[in-house]
């Protein structure tokens, strides 16, 4: 069924369930929870500007509440709205050292929630887009202890996402049947389809890195990146793009195509492989890219194939088309 452009969020996840046989509406449940949850931050993000303008002074809104920090008022959203849905057995969090247990009080349900509530949140006094990243994975059967059941491989997924909040807030998902996009309408307070089925270009004119790193990266991928930047003869210099928000340069890189790459580098010796985090950017970020037909990879192993060994694991990244990652892997190898 070809869903038409404007369909509500919540229609086309009722009838993707419908294709699912054996489904409970329990990844459906969760769904609404997360949007629910998407449309709370985006309210608040979207008036992060007027604190200065408004008077709302630093720590207190008018109302005398402490404001939090965007990033610990999206963290408190999401446990707080999702821990009594009787959807989840255990929950992660970026913001979180350890795993989030469900309250005794609330029943445990069957999936896993890997998030980052809000990511590139530094970036937000510059009004640059940032977002909320998820993971969905499956409580496997007979696991005692649900924190075992977070350190899952991507491959395993049942469902990732993430919510980007610019210019209008998107919301950009999968459950492995296609990558789906929905655009936040503010005046019916519904995510209405804007684009299903999306596919990442095969190639693009695009690559997305901070070269500030390059003296600090291995030899494979300075050449790499130079080779991107070089004339070919079938082909121009790619163009640089770069925000330095995750979610948005990504996003960009769905799109438009090309590749986001951040590798490993050896400027902070406390982070070797690299800054972003497997469970709940690099995982979810892949499941959605090979969903679009495209690839994702440390530049030596697929990053759906990696068994995570720790919750706050860093991996190295190199996302976008299949042409650009297949060169990235090849440079590394030293096969280009
Ligand atoms: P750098 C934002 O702080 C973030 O976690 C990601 O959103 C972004 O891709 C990356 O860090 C940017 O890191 O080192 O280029 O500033």
């Amino acid at each position: 069924m070809s869903e038409a452009v404007g369909t509500t969020l919540s229609k086309f996840i009722a009838d993707e369930q419908k294709k699912s046989p054996g489904a409970t509406g329990d990844l459906s449940g969760l769904l609404s929870a997360l949007i629910t949850c998407a449309k709370i931050i985006s309210r608040e993000v979207n008036k992060a500007g007027l604190v200065e303008i408004l008077g709302l002074t630093g720590r207190r809104n008018i109302q005398g509440e402490a404001v939090m920090k965007l990033d610990t008022f999206s963290n408190e959203t999401l446990i707080k709205n999702l821990s009594h849905t009787g959807h989840l057995c255990i929950m992660a969090s970026e913001e979180n050292a350890d795993p989030i247990l469900i309250p005794g009080e609330y029943p445990r349900g069957k999936y896993v929630l890997c998030f980052d509530p809000l990511d590139g949140s530094s970036n937000i006094d510059a009004n640059a887009p940032i977002g909320t990243i998820f993971s969905v994975q499956r409580c496997p059967e007979g696991v005692d202890n649900p924190v075992e059941a977070l350190l899952q491989a991507g491959k395993h997924q049942v469902c990732a996402g993430y919510f980007l909040y610019g210019s209008s807030t998107l919301m950009v998902y999968s459950t492995g049947n296609g990558v789906h996009m929905f655009t936040l309408d503010p005046s019916v307070g519904e995510f209405l389809l804007s684009k299903a089925n999306v596919r990442i270009p095969e190639s693009g004119k695009y690559y997305s890195v901070n070269e500030g790193n390059y003296n600090y990266w291995e030899p494979g991928v300075q050449r790499y990146v130079d080779f991107l930047k070089s004339p070919a003869e079938n082909r121009k210099p790619y163009s640089t793009r770069y925000i330095g928000s995750l979610v948005a340069d990504f996003h960009r890189t769905l799109c438009y195509g090309g590749v986001f790459a951040y590798p490993a580098d050896f400027k902070d010796p406390a982070k070797p492989t690299g800054k972003l985090r497997l469970l709940y950017e690099a995982s979810p970020l892949a499941f959605v890219c090979e969903h679009a037909g495209g690839s994702a990879s440390t530049g030596r192993e697929r990053i759906l194939d990696i068994q995570p060994h720790e919750l706050h694991q860093r991996v190295p990244l190199f996302l976008g088309s299949k042409r650009e990652v297949e060169w990235a892997k090849k440079f590394i190898a030293g096969q280009m």
